[in-house]
């Protein structure tokens, strides 16, 4: 067991690497074990692309000769930390392939919670007489791709609230006043955790006070569709939030077109139900995850609605000593589980932690 566990970790790690690219696609890692030793390794192909298992074999195939690989295949084990995929989607189903190679033994994390593949995966194998194994590292393996399991059973992206805040609970020193409270390093942090998500969203006052052009350009990594709420389109078309670094969505009340970089998307009742529309229309375009950056207002609009899964706060040492703290951290502290360290805490809206 332990020794099952340390493959399928080397699976999630390899996993991993598809973090921003995979997506809608979830993250998935696999290695081929001959004798305990990796003879092929692989994971997720940017969205479209081949599969985790199909890229540990071509790895194999590379490392080994096709021909010597796949003699050895027959006595091998895959470990794969999601289950084999048995439909035909933008690729051919891997459960095939793993039957026609005659793997000895699949190694599987969790199973598929899409309705296409969801157990069927495991029974083509098992048909064909494969040794299977399931559930190592089960809820490791779950996490990992949170956001894949939420957009496909609830029907909207995984939605992480992040802030910096003081010591005492102030998002700023008065209402519209711009001033930093985190440091060079947690903003590189932020732009990291930017390109592992789908989408970036800011309310009105924020994009007018702060006018945040939104992108990774502290990490280099791919920049997420940024999403602006301008109920009467406030925010001029000339400001950073439209540039032509990535496209911009703008949910408002009045009109839906395509401008120049910028698709606009009228709301049926705007100010009712504000998260729950959006998130709705997001899971249309296929938004996977959404990281909500502000301010407050926004942030409080989605812990209203109970539609949140993760929230990250930073939190700095100075204090603004303005009275009570702000609610929304306490509602957060109050139905949550938090980890991390006292300056970078991380809350959980759900179960998995
Ligand atoms: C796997 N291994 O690495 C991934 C899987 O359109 P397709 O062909 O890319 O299929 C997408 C579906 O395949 C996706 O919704 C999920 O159910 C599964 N993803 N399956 O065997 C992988 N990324
Ligand atoms: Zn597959």
């Amino acid at each position: 067991m332990v020794q099952e566990e340390r493959y399928m970790q080397r699976c999630l790690d390899l996993a991993m690497l598809g973090a921003g690219t995979a997506s809608p696609n979830p993250m998935v890692g696999a290695v081929i074990l001959h004798d305990d030793l990796i003879i092929g390794e692989g994971y997720t192909s940017p969205y479209g692309g081949p599969h985790a298992e199909v890229n540990a074999v071509k790895d194999a195939y590379r490392k080994l000769g096709e021909a010597e690989a796949k003699a050895l295949f027959r006595v091998s084990t895959m470990y794969v930390s999601l289950e084999p995929c048995s439909h035909f989607g933008k690729t051919p189903p891997c459960a095939d392939m793993l039957v026609e190679l005659q793997f000895k033994r699949l190694v599987i994390g969790c199973l598929d919670p899409f309705a296409k593949v969801n157990g069927q995966g495991l029974k083509k194998l098992q048909q064909a007489g494969i040794d299977t194994t399931t559930g190592v590292l089960e809820d490791a393996c779950i996490f990992l791709n949170r956001r894949f399991f939420t957009r496909i059973q609830q029907q909207r992206p995984y939605v992480i609230l992040k802030w910096a805040q003081t010591e005492d609970g102030f998002f700023s020193p008065e209402v519209g006043a711009k001033r930093w409270i985190s440091n060079k390093a947690s903003k590189q942090l932020v732009h990291k955790w930017r390109g592992e998500e789908d989408a970036i969203l800011v309310g009105t006052s924020t994009a007018l006070i702060d006018n945040p052009a939104l992108t990774t350009r502290l990490w280099n990594g791919k920049n997420p569709k940024r999403i602006l709420i301008d109920k009467e389109l406030k925010v001029s078309a000339d400001a950073a939030i439209f540039n032509e670094e990535a496209e911009t969505i703008v949910f408002n009340a009045h009109q839906t077109h395509w401008q120049k970089n910028r698709k606009l998307i009228a709301l049926e009742h705007f100010d009712l139900y504000l998260p729950q529309q959006m998130l709705y229309q997001l899971y249309l375009m296929d938004v996977q995850s959404l990281i909500v950056e502000g301010g407050a207002m926004t942030i409080q609009s989605f812990i209203d609605a109970g539609l949140w899964d993760e929230a990250r706060v930073f939190v700095s040492q100075s204090r603004w000593n303005q009275g009570k703290p702000a609610p929304l951290l306490n509602m957060i502290m109050s139905t949550t589980q938090k980890v991390g360290s006292d300056d970078l805490g991380f809350y959980f809206n759900g179960q998995i932690v």
